[in-house]
């Protein structure tokens, strides 16, 4: 979830001055890989955009991802761990959290739920009696299918300390590849094909679905408005219509890019990728 403290986290824990969120923007736009020695070993932390941005969608986000994954998948690297943030400042959790986790299950595997860490950030916002009950609400609501899998919980204090008994945590895992990282890299499927790929399609047809109905029902209200009536609420509805046609479109090529995605080859992802200097794998 974009804003949920990853480049935070990752800064504490490396000492590293990294770009972060100053505002409710969202702040990390590509894959930042950041190394750090925890005790003998030499760490890879792998930063991540988050879901929900507010300005880049969720179809580009899972791009971004996809293409690192298929890189680091053609170069044989695995992951140990991954670490899944949750702002227990967060008062309700909401469709986008829910369908973020849903996509986060899809994009890991199953079987490779067990070397995931299930982390709430933010303690410092919110009284500790209000932190535990949000706590246990989400382990028993809507952690609890990752639990059951094998994932791991923990609470981050916001201290290097914390970040660093987490990330050992995961240090001893045996690597694997990512489910997503496999169903392109090892199968070569198009995005639009993979698991969250698919939840990613499922989602931008609910939002299209949803438009449609709200769209039918301002041009009944437009009708029943006469401008002569009352023109401020006919010029208003107007405005509001309008906007919802471009949000419309906006899903339409969302819809398109994904579909477009599919005729593009792994090579050629690898080979846009490896133009990018921003985003070499280790
Ligand atoms: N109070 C408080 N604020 C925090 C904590 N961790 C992060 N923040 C703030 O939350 C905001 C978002 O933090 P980031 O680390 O940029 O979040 P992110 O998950 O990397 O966000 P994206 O890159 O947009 O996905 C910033 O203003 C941070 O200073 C925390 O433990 N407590
Ligand atoms: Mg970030």
């Amino acid at each position: 979830m974009t804003g949920s403290g990853k480049t935070t986290f990752i800064s504490k824990l490396t000492g590293k001055n990294l770009k972060i969120g100053h505002n409710l923007e969202s702040c990390t736009q590509d894959i930042e890989v950041i190394d750090t020695k925890l005790g003998d070993y030499t760490v890879h932390m792998i930063d991540t955009p988050g879901f929900s941005d507010t300005h880049r969608s969720d179809t580009k986000i899972l791009e971004t991802i996809a293409e690192y994954l298929a890189v680091a998948y053609s170069k044989d690297i695995r992951l140990s761990g991954i670490i899944y943030l949750h702002p227990i400042s967060d008062n309700r959790v909401t469709h986008q959290s829910i369908k973020n986790l849903k996509m986060f299950q899809k994009l890991t595997g199953t079987d490779n739920v067990k070397s995931v860490v299930l982390v709430t950030s933010m303690w410092d916002k919110v009284s500790v009696e209000e932190g535990v009950r949000r706590e246990q609400e989400l382990q028993a609501k809507f952690w609890h299918i990752l639990i059951a899998c094998g994932a791991q919980l923990s609470r981050h204090n916001g201290s290097t300390e914390s970040a660093k008994n987490i990330a050992s945590m995961l240090i001893h895992n045996k690597p694997f590849y990512a489910q997503l990282q496999e169903e392109i890299g090892k199968n070569n499927k198009a995005l639009k094909d993979t698991a969250a790929g698919m939840e990613v399609m499922a989602e931008l047809s609910r939002i299209k679905e949803q438009h449609r109905a709200e769209l039918e029902d301002m041009q009944k209200m437009m009708l029943q408005t006469s401008t002569q009536q009352n023109e401020a609420t006919a010029a208003a509805l107007k405005q509001h219509y309008q906007q919802m046609l471009r949000d419309m479109e906006k899903i339409r090529a969302e819809e398109k890019r994904m579909n477009e995605g599919a005729v593009r080859t792994l090579n050629d992802r690898i080979a846009s990728l490896e133009n990018r200097p921003s985003c070499a794998v280790m």
